[in-house]
């Protein structure tokens, strides 16, 4: 996959959409155990559990609105047709439902289930349980698509390919501190990219790239684009 422009995207983008962030104080894991909602393991132990987290970040992400960062990549893809790669962290559809057509989910999305007996894949329904049996296989092993801690991210392929071949690596709303995505800004620039970085605050990354502004993303993303 090639693109002259790579954008990371992470919670960071959404947040002003009124989705929670992850590390940021009162984030997602200042409420739960990461351990217990956000790896296989966890998964294991207590399905309902973490069909229950999931539930709700899925009715939360449905009722939430894209907003002016979103936007603005979505108009920038427009402009520049065939030019621009989103890659995100995130599972909600806000850069889909801005108008975004080309992006890649890395830790999977709240749109898809997955079985964890047989990996069949199917749309999710708005609500999931533990009991639910899969179409493919009828074993009660639902899951969603979520990349969890210690799974192999989707896509990887495609993205290192594009990260080589990338002449603008833009990375925006994300704390840099999970990998493999806080590597693609060396990534980027072991190939030559210019990088800038687009946060609220300077990353755990910053000083891997060679242009910072900080500032919420409603308001840098569109001015950078514009
Ligand atoms: C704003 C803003 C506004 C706020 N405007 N900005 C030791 C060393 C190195 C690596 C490892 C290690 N031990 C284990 C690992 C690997 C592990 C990892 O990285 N762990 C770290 C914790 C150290 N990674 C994995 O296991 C990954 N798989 C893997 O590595 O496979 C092997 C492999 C190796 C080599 C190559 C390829 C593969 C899988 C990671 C899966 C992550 N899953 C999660 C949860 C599932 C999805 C979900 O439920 O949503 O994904 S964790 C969580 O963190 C979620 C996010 O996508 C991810 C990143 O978070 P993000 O987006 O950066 O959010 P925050 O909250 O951290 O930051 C938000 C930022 O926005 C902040 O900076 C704010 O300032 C900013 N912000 N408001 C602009 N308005």
């Amino acid at each position: 996959m090639s693109a002259r422009i790579v954008i990371l995207t992470g919670a960071g983008i959404s947040a002003e959409s009124g989705l929670g962030t992850f590390r940021d104080e009162g984030g997602i894991w200042s409420q739960y155990d990461l351990a217990e909602v956000a790896t296989p393991e966890g998964f294991a132990a207590d399905p309902a559990l973490v069909h229950t987290f999931y539930n709700a970040r899925r009715k939360n992400a449905a009722e939430a609105i894209p907003n002016a960062a979103h936007a603005a990549l979505a108009r920038l893809e427009a402009e520049r047709p065939g030019e621009v790669l989103i890659v995100t962290q995130n599972i909600d559809d806000l850069h889909e439902r801005a108008g975004s057509r080309t992006v890649l989910h890395m830790h999977g999305t709240l749109r898809a289930a997955t079985c964890a007996a047989c990996g069949h894949g199917w749309d999710a329904p708005p609500v999931m349980h533990a009991e639910d049996a899969c179409p493919g296989c009828g074993a009660p092993a639902t899951r969603p698509d979520i990349v969890w801690f210690g799974e192999f991210p989707y896509h990887m392929d495609d993205i290192w390919e594009a990260l080589r071949g990338a002449e603008v690596f833009v990375s925006i709303g994300t704390s840099g501190s999970v990998y493999p995505a806080a590597a693609f800004v060396q990534d980027a620039a072991r190939a030559g990219a210019l990088t800038l970085e687009l946060n609220l605050e300077p990353s755990e990354t910053r000083s891997y790239f060679t242009e910072a502004r900080h500032g919420k993303a409603s308001e840098i993303v569109p001015a950078w684009v514009d």
